[in-house]
């Protein structure tokens, strides 16, 4: 059977290839979850690596990804940014999520403004992806970079993190915005190579903290491992479990997760960006035990998790996010009210000329998307201009329509890094409605396909 389905492969030209799972936008430091309210769906937390740069120093926001088959991909747009979280100066570097007494939490870390030391973050949503709004920084925790929130059976909410060879523990209080300092650990001297990125996770009764390290001190990054019976440890340092790989980034940094009866780990290489070390990328691999409980070492793979011919995503991009998620709603107001609309909200009540909403879609590379808009104009059509990147890209009278319906504009060129989409309100024909818009889609399209 094996024989024949390599001779498939061979002869229908086909070869299976999901890693990087994402290839439209440059993501690090994955944090995978499911969540309790959908056992079908994954999630994963990514960090942002601004195309061009090549170094960590520029590192802006976070971005959430969701997925039902582990080929198809949804990309939420950016989920928190600095600009959001007014403590804060620059490094947005690793962060992790967590459904923690019925709402979203992302824990990050960013430098704190005018001490420039890093910080632990905490942001709440009521919905998996997003936005998230900060709520301040974790008190108690000094040098806080890359924490992990881990939420044991029992409910008590752990944090995890790592700082230049070192890495702390401590339980949380309810409101997880302080230590319980009583309960503080320093783990540095049990997680051998131990740099940073902390992750834990729970199997058969033990905690594995999985984490990146140098040996010794030698970079690029590998991944360890340690397991102990509490989450505070003592824990027992087992080994290696991803070694040095081609096209590996200087960094290493993932989680694990367990979806549709199998456990995964994400992390990151440099293969998108053509092994640019610090411009990354997030994959992802079957993580395998052997009958010991000890972890089957990884070896990065091209297939990745599927047998698929590759991943493909698409931007879902909310038009009422507004400035949280990097747009901007001008003169513009979020509503509910049209009948059998059940999202968020929309963004409505263009009833001058230059009133717009502005969407941010963020990519690594210059690419061709397929365009649509969710869109309702119940009280008659409705006359607009739609902006890429400041040039008037369709001149459009959106139909009358009762309901919410998505309009296909077929092929868009994207430009590397920032793009910025623009519904307008133009005078240049006068409207009979006025349009509720809800989203828009950027689908990821290939060469092959054009
Ligand atoms: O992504 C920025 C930093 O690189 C993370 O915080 C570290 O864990 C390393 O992956």
């Amino acid at each position: 059977m094996k024989y024949l389905l390599t001779l498939f492969i061979c002869f229908s030209g086909l070869s299976f290839s999901q890693n990087p799972v994402f290839t439209h936008v440059f993501t690090a430091d994955p944090s995978p979850h499911v969540w309790p309210d959908d056992p079908n769906k994954l999630w994963v937390y990514t960090s942002h690596d601004e195309p061009g740069s090549n170094n960590h120093y520029g590192m802006t926001g976070y971005h959430a990804f969701s997925t039902t088959d582990m080929v198809n991909w949804t990309d939420h747009g950016r989920i928190l940014h600095l600009e959001n979280v007014d403590w804060a100066e620059s490094h947005a570097w690793a962060m992790d999520a967590a459904y923690y007494r019925g709402n979203y939490y992302l824990i990050y870390c960013m430098k704190e403004a005018g001490i420039g030391l890093f910080r632990t973050g905490i942001a709440r949503s009521d919905v998996p992806q997003g936005p998230f709004t900060d709520l301040g920084y974790v008190k108690g925790v000094e040098f806080g970079q890359d924490p992990a929130l881990f939420i044991d059976d029992d409910g008590k909410p752990y944090l995890f993190w790592g700082h230049d060879r070192q890495c702390y523990a401590a339980e949380l209080n309810a409101d997880l915005m302080s230590i319980k300092p009583e309960t503080y650990v320093d783990l540095t001297k049990q997680l051998t190579h131990v740099f940073e990125g902390p992750w834990v996770h729970k199997r058969k009764g033990k905690y594995y903290l999985t984490y990146p390290g140098l040996t010794p001190r030698r970079w690029p990054e590998k991944m360890f491992y340690a397991v102990a019976d509490k989450p505070l440890g003592p824990y027992e340092f087992k080994g290696v479990f991803i070694d040095d790989f081609e096209g590996q980034s200087g960094t290493n940094h993932g989680g694990t997760v367990t979806f549709q009866g199998k456990d995964i780990m994400f992390y990151h290489s440099a293969w998108l960006s053509g092994g640019l070390s610090e411009t990354r990328n997030v994959m992802a691999d079957y993580l395998n035990y052997d009958k010991n409980g000890n972890i089957i070492p990884i070896l990065p793979s091209k297939e990745g998790l599927g047998n698929a011919k590759r991943t493909r995503t698409t931007l879902l991009l909310e038009a009422e996010n507004g400035f949280a998620a990097g747009g901007e709603l001008y003169n513009v107001i979020v509503d509910t009210w049209i009948k059998g609309y059940s999202g968020k909200g929309y963004v409505t009540n263009f009833d001058n000329p230059y009133d717009h909403v502005s969407i941010l879609a963020q990519v690594a590379k210059p690419a061709k998307y397929r365009f649509k808009v969710r869109y309702a104009s119940p009280e008659g059509e409705s006359n607009h201009d739609i902006l890429i990147n400041s040039h008037i890209y369709r001149e459009f009278v959106f139909p009358q329509s009762d309901t919410f319906r998505e309009i296909d504009f077929g092929i868009v060129d994207l430009k590397e890094g920032n793009n910025l989409v623009r519904i307008f309100k133009r005078d240049w024909k006068p409207s009979k409605g006025d349009i509720a818009i809800d989203y828009i889609k950027l689908e990821q399209v290939f060469e092959d396909e054009l």
